[in-house]
């Protein structure tokens, strides 16, 4: 059993988004996604302590809901690009956990193959197309691959469109202006979403950009901007559909801004001591695991007994994926290459892509 840390999930205190007029399984299925998501997080946690995942490990802890609420307004065809931050929208994205385990734990029956790890999440059934661990990395293939859509079919409410994902402190990177000024003359269907965290490791929004309010950012583009609150999954995916659907239906492309809080440090390693108690207090307040859960059970859509099972259930199926990858087989080292590079000449001198292939001694 997975020893939790402080940040939980069964506080059932918050006052969270109201559930109205939305269908109940709806809801208890994005409570089911997130609470997958915040125990395999916690659990990833624990891994990297007992050394079985190596390298860096950046989680979504506190993003749930924006997580959730983002790809729940994707359709199956759309393509989703992300950040190193990716496991998150890797289950939500309907990867086997065991797979997104086992490639955490660099095994061969992982998502990649194990040559990825924690950054390089990449699916081509499910479209999530990475998992970029350069920052601002996935934003220009994102973007190509949304001219490649325009040259693939008519624009309509069925059509193909992409979404990239990318850090608050990702929208000072040049890649983002330029892609941004691309997507806008080409009209390519394509919604960039920034999920605003607060913090690019330890700098804060407002020391590291000249407009702090980074939906405005699409201005100089005339690409449409909004904020959205990130701990409201609902809020999150009717903004991002309604994005969406402007990129599918009028090749529109869009800027969403999703308020979120990391929970933790920037990746498992960082012990955050850049944070003050006042923030990380306020982070707890909005952690949308007990709000949703608070709102569930008062709204009568769940009663406690329903939500811990849900939990259980989250901590099976995550103990389970953990079974997997360890019993999974490393790839062998001579096969560690394979995948990795566009030809078998790996790191062999005076070589480019596409030359003949030399034979190594
Ligand atoms: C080109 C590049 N520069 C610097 C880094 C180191 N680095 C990794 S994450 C990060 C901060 C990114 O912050 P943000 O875009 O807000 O994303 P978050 O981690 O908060 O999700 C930096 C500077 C990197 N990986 N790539
Ligand atoms: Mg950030």
């Amino acid at each position: 059993m997975v020893e939790k840390t402080e940040v939980t999930m069964d506080s059932g205190e918050g006052t969270g988004p109201v559930p109205a007029k939305e269908p109940a399984e709806v809801l208890l299925g994005y409570y089911r996604d997130m609470v997958l998501i915040r125990s395999f997080e916690l659990t990833a946690v624990e891994m990297y302590k007992r050394a079985k995942i190596g390298g860096y490990c950046h989680l979504n802890l506190g993003e749930e809901a924006t997580v959730v609420g983002l790809t729940a307004a994707l359709h199956k065809r759309d393509y989703l690009f992300t950040t190193y931050r990716d496991h998150g929208y890797a289950l939500s994205r309907g990867m086997a956990p065991g797979q997104v385990m086992a490639e955490l734990f660099g095994k061969t029956t992982g998502v990649a193959k194990g040559r990825g790890g924690s950054m390089h999440m990449f699916d081509t059934e499910t479209r999530m197309l990475g998992g970029y661990g350069i920052v601002g990395g996935q934003i220009p293939p994102a973007t190509g691959a949304a001219l490649a859509l325009t040259y693939r079919g008519e624009p309509g409410p069925d059509a193909e469109a992409v979404m990239c994902q990318l850090g608050d402190g990702t929208t000072n990177i040049g890649a983002f202006h330029e892609s941004l000024n691309m997507a806008a003359i080409w009209d390519l269907p394509i919604v960039y979403v920034i999920v605003n965290n607060r913090l690019g490791m330890g700098t804060t929004v407002e020391a590291a950009s000249g407009e702090p309010e980074l939906y405005r950012r699409g201005a100089s583009y005339r690409i449409p901007g909004e904020r959205v609150d990130g701990n409201d999954v609902l809020a999150v995916r009717e903004a991002a559909a309604a994005a969406m659907e402007r990129a599918r239906a009028q090749r529109q492309p869009g800027l969403l801004e999703v308020m979120s809080y990391r929970l933790k440090g920037h990746s498992v390693v960082d012990p955050a001591r850049y944070r003050s108690s006042e923030d990380n207090e306020r982070a707890r307040e909005a952690d949308p695991i007990p709000a949703l859960r608070g709102s569930l059970l008062q709204a009568g859509i769940i009663d406690e007994e329903h939500a811990t099972e849900i939990e259980r259930e989250a901590d099976e199926q995550v103990s389970a994926a953990v079974a997997f990858a360890d019993s999974s087989p490393d790839p062998a080292p001579g096969e560690l290459f394979d995948y990795a590079y566009a030809t078998p000449v790996a790191n062999a001198p005076h070589t480019l892509p596409g030359d003949p292939v030399v034979e190594m001694p």
